[in-house]
């Protein structure tokens, strides 16, 4: 099996940590998304998306999508359980792992790739070349904000997002705050709750990966 990775790519990060998390070691192979690699014909015939992350497991077969990857990962290591323990957190914790990659991954990304003269025509991940749109940058500075305030208001009084147990919504969450300050958004310090919490899954090993 092997994942195909970017060191310093946050998506490919949620992998790296949920894995630590888990005890589970895999064969990485990197991948140079500001090189262009991931468009090249080689990642390409691995993953005609080229997006990161990818997992090529032994007989070949390919996931994609950082979360479907997890949730691989999480039927063949169940323990410990990062997907919930049963039917309401199960729920609550896919709720919230799509709430923070539309109205956190996806805003943070849209500040990066509309502003960054890098992303020129590479302003959605992967092979459709689209033109930069400056006016979503704005828009998604704002967006995260909103998030932000969301998150802070949720997590009061609560050591994780969901319910009593660390679990793959917070290193969704962890890894999309780390992404959007990389970006320049950072987390305003009224927001006591989120700094808490930061601190609290930032200091696990798994952080780290
Ligand atoms: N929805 C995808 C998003 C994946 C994604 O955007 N990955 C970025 C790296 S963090 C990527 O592949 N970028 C390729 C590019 O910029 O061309 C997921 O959750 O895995």
């Amino acid at each position: 099996m092997k994942l195909f990775d970017m060191t310093g790519a946050p998506n490919p990060r949620r992998v790296r940590v949920f894995l630590a998390e888990k005890g589970i070691d895999v064969e990485k192979v990197q991948i140079d998304i500001m090189g262009g690699e991931n468009l090249q014909s080689n990642y390409l015939a691995i993953n005609p998306r080229g997006v990161l992350p990818t997992v090529q497991l032994d007989d070949g077969s390919i996931i994609d999508e950082t979360s479907a990857i997890c949730r691989y990962f999480e039927e063949t290591n169940p323990e410990p359980a990062l997907y919930g323990q049963d039917a309401v957190s199960k729920a609550q914790i896919e709720s919230w792992i799509r709430q923070i990659e539309g109205d956190a991954f996806a805003p943070t990304a849209d500040v990066l790739r509309n502003s960054n003269p890098a992303f020129e025509n590479r302003s959605i991940p992967g092979t459709d070349n689209t033109p930069q749109v400056p006016a979503l940058a704005d828009r998604g500075t704002d967006r995260v904000k909103a998030f932000y305030a969301r998150l802070d208001n949720h997590l009061a009084g609560s050591d994780y997002v969901v319910g009593e147990n660390y679990s793959a919504a917070d290193i969704t969450a962890m890894c999309a705050i780390d992404f959007a300050e990389y970006v320049g958004i950072a987390v305003p310090k009224a927001l006591g709750n989120i700094t808490k919490w930061r601190n609290r899954v930032s200091s696990r090993p798994s952080a780290q990966a």
